[in-house]
């Protein structure tokens, strides 16, 4: 399906943007029907933390680069929205972090796999891992099609990064002994309540992000350790919850509902 044109000029043209690269993806099977919704949800909560990364995002970003450069198997799980809205970042930050990417969903089809590898393929990976029979290994505990990893990837994985999940899954993988990242606008979800490292951010901001400090620490890992021993992942999910309860004060008070303040990082 052809997009529609989005006048540079609009101010939510980049937001509109996104939306409309989703909606191409749908329509070429990369993007799950449940993908769009997930999508709107995310967009709602990108306006409660005002659309930017946040302190508490950029402490975790720091955590998760320094998470994936000590890992000894790290793996980044990939679905139809992140392999949509940023497959490139993925690509990159494998190659960074020396982790191995696979292909993770919960609407699994053979079609939605091979469509999934082919945009990573496209974007410069040279291997993708849980793809068709390679697929071969279950989690324990998990009912639904997400259970199905690779034995050479996730089953065997120590740190995996989730962005963007259905929740289940990220349970099941900390229960395994793994530490979980996760990048999740909502920090109310059962990911983020439950991963070891919860990014609330949006994956398009936070990716970026995430490979420019990796390649900032890639030779540090005396600095990841301080990073990851300082890092308090309750505290820090606690500080973006307040934070979107005092920036929506500070809007109610201003009675400028479209900007929020910035603050420093
Ligand atoms: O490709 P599949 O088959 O693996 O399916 C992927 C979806 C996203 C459909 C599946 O994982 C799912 O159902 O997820 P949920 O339960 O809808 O959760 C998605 C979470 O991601 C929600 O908490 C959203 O707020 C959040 N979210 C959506 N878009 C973004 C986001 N978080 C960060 N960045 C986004 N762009």
């Amino acid at each position: 399906m052809k997009g529609i044109k989005i006048p540079p000029e609009h101010p939510r043209a980049e937001s509109l943007r996104i939306r409309e690269r989703l909606i191409e993806h749908f329509s070429e099977g990369v993007v799950a029907t449940a993908g769009l919704i997930a999508h709107g949800r995310g967009e709602a909560f990108d306006y409660l933390v005002g659309e930017r990364t946040t302190k508490p995002a950029l402490n975790a970003i720091k955590a998760a680069a320094s998470a994936l450069l000590t890992a000894e198997k790290p793996v980044v799980s990939v679905n139809g929205n992140t392999a949509t809205l940023v497959a490139e970042e993925i690509v990159k930050l494998a190659s960074v972090t020396k982790a191995r990417i696979e292909v993770n969903l919960f609407y699994r089809s053979v079609e939605r796999e091979l469509a999934i590898k082919e945009l990573l393929e496209k974007a410069g990976a040279h291997e993708i891992l849980g793809v068709g029979k390679n697929a071969s290994a279950k989690i324990p505990e998990l009912g639904s099609e997400r259970r199905r990893v690779d034995p050479q990837g996730i089953l065997l994985a120590d740190v995996v990064l989730v962005p963007l999940e259905d929740g289940d899954r990220t349970e099941a993988l900390v229960k395994m002994g793994k530490k979980v990242i996760a990048i999740d606008l909502n920090p109310l979800s059962r990911t983020a309540q439950k991963a070891t490292i919860t990014i609330v951010d949006n994956v398009v901001r936070a990716m970026p992000k995430l490979v420019e400090i990796a390649e900032k620490l890639k030779h540090d890992v005396k600095k990841c350790r301080e990073i990851l021993s300082n890092f308090d992942n309750e505290k820090n999910l606690a500080e973006s919850i307040s934070l979107i309860k005092e920036s929506l004060s500070k809007l109610a008070e201003s009675g400028d509902y479209l900007t929020l303040e910035d603050e420093e990082l």
